[in-house]
Formats: C-alpha cells, structure tokens, sequence
C-alpha cells in the first residue's frame, strides 16, 4: 500500500494545553507523526493548492486560520493562540475585529491552540490526503495511506477543535464525490465521535458518515455522536452513529464495525475514506476503550474484506512509545 507523508506536517508544535485545570504539554506532538513515519517507506505530498480545501472550509476560516497566530503576535501575546470565549448564544453576523474574538468564533474548545506553523502543517496535512486519493485507481492502486497531522476529524467547515484545524477526510471525501467516485463513504474509527465530519455532510445525501466512538455522555466531544443523529433534510439517513460505552474491547468493536460494513454496502459505496485513530487502543493515555495490537490486525482485515478502493486517513492515537506498530499492524492486516 503506499503511504503518504510530508514533512512539513511536523513544524505543528503548540507547548501545552488546558487538561482537567491544568496545563499540560501538548498531546498532539510531532513524534507522532514521525514515528509512523519511520515504519514505512512514504512518498511526499503533492501539493494541490486551496482548492480543495476551499470546497470544504470557509474563506473566513481559511484567512482567519492563515493569520490568527502573527495578529496574536502582533497584539504583544506570549505563548500559542488560544480562545477563551465562545459566542454561544445569540450568534449573529458580526464584524469581529479583535484576535481574541475570532479565537473564539472559530473554535469549540480551549485546548487545540495555533502556533506559529499550525497552517503551514495543517495544510500539509489536507494535501497529504488529497494525494492518496489521487493515487487510487491509478496505477491499479486499490488502497492508499494518507499519514495525516495535524488530524481532522474534529474540524468543522468555519471551526477547529479538538486538535483538528483542517478536515483531511472531509477534503477528500468531497473531491472523491467531485470526481465521480462515488457513492462515498467516511468510516471514522477513531476514539472519539468526528464531530466535525458529521456536521460537514449532516444535510448531504451523497456522503455516508458512520462513526464508532465512545459515547459523548463520557467522553468528548460530549455534544454529538448519540445514536439518534441521523442526519436531517437530503441527508436524512446519511449518518450512522454507533456509541460504545468506556471499556469496550473487540467483541463488542467488531458488531459496530460490522454494522457499519453492512451499510457501506447497502448504499454501493464505491470509495471508502476511513478515519483511523489508534486511541482505540487499550493503553492510550486519553481514552478508554481495550482495543489490543492484535485487534488492529483484524480491524484492518475487517474492513480491506469489505473490498471497497479504501483511503485510510490517519486521525488520532496518542500512546506515542506503541503508536507506529500498532498503525503498521493495522495496514498489515489491511494488505492481507
Ligand atoms: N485535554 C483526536 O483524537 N481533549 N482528538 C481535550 C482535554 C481533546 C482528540 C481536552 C481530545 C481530542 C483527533
Ligand atoms: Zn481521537
């Protein structure tokens, strides 16, 4: 399978994040991404401009996501870009001038900061997933890897959160349908509910999202990912959320997953984009769910079975000492 990587993606480095009322150094660091890196031989991205990412996210966002950290800088502040207040009633067209305005209005939370190379890597990031995709069904490519960081899944079409800024998935879920592709999907596998994803398509009949997470009365992003979003108006139907309660381990993971694949198959999908995070896994520091190295074997056996032309989109996973060879037994399993 190729895999696709660049390292620009690596310059993202905010120094610490609000966790339980303290702050903390930053979880999504760049060893992340190298370590999964260093397993395999990866081919750089291409670099496919604003356009596609433009067909998913805001000019506002995208201009606001460009400048927020030199205004920050530019208003004498220390440390990272971080919003503080959040428009959560009431929200109208305002002409929002202040850094600490546009903070607030683009995110949902306080704890996915900017840093001086935040865009840079995050459009690295979105390029990266744009070309995997070019590559399926080219050169009799069937499945491609896309080495994602920053993630995405988080990210809605004018807000970051969640360590997200840009959707990758979304970016090539949309060019993938643009194509002619279709009919796509977007399974999304990580720990935690992609929020962003489903918000993006909820009202689009064209792109499925199923997501497999632990349940938002524990565990973030707590507003979205319940059983009975499903969609509303053209795309009634087109979201499928399967919550697990905390502890769930492959049993229960693999009748999600299947229930998922039998939708998938249900509505002919042709192109299949799957939002892997390996914070399923049993020792991840922030999530708990009792997934093994081994049960990423049979996931990524699972779903290459379902034998639909597959971009996996890394998203999350943060057990760093495990992360690369829980991710290259995933793929393995994947490729056999
Ligand atoms: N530190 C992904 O896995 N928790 N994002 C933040 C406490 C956010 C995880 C609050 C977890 C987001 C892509
Ligand atoms: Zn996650």
């Amino acid at each position: 399978m190729r895999k696709f990587f660049s390292e620009g993606q690596l310059a993202h480095n905010p120094r610490q994040e609000l966790h339980n009322g303290n702050w903390v150094a930053y979880t999504d660091v760049p060893a992340r991404a190298r370590d999964i890196a260093a397993k395999f031989d990866c081919l750089p991205a291409k670099d496919f401009g604003l356009e596609p990412i433009s067909s998913i996210h805001t000019s506002q966002y995208l201009t606001f996501l460009q400048t927020a950290w030199r205004e920050w800088k530019e208003n004498g502040r220390g440390g990272d870009a971080i919003p503080y207040t959040f428009p959560v009633s009431r929200r109208r067209q305002l002409d929002l001038n202040r850094i600490d305005a546009k903070l607030g209005l683009h995110s949902f939370d306080a704890a996915t900061p900017i840093a001086q190379h935040s865009w840079d890597a995050a459009y690295w990031s979105a390029q990266t997933a744009r070309t995997g995709l070019d590559h399926i069904n080219k050169d009799g490519v069937q499945n491609a890897f896309a080495l994602c960081r920053p993630p995405g899944h988080h990210a809605g079409r004018d807000y970051m959160g969640g360590y997200c800024y840009l959707n990758n998935a979304a970016i090539a879920a949309q060019r993938a349908h643009d194509l002619g592709m279709g009919p796509v999907a977007i399974v999304d596998v990580d720990y935690h509910h992609g929020n962003g994803t489903q918000d993006i398509f909820y009202e689009d009949e064209n792109i499925f999202f199923s997501s497999i997470h632990a349940h938002p009365r524990t565990d973030y992003p707590f507003y979205w990912g319940h059983a009975d979003e499903i969609g509303a108006g053209p795309g009634e139907g087109s979201t499928l959320n399967l919550p697990l309660q905390r502890g769930a381990a492959w049993p229960e993971y693999q009748m999600a997953l299947d229930q998922a694949g039998r939708e998938v198959a249900n509505r002919g999908t042709k192109l299949l984009i799957l939002s892997f995070g390996a914070d399923t896994f049993e020792g991840d520091p922030i999530s708990h769910f009792k997934l093994k190295q081994s049960d990423f074997l049979r996931m990524g056996s699972v779903i290459s079975q379902w034998g639909i032309p597959t971009l996996i989109v890394m998203e999350g996973g943060y057990a760093v000492k495990d992360l690369g060879s829980n991710v290259a037994t995933f793929l393995s399993g994947f490729e056999t």
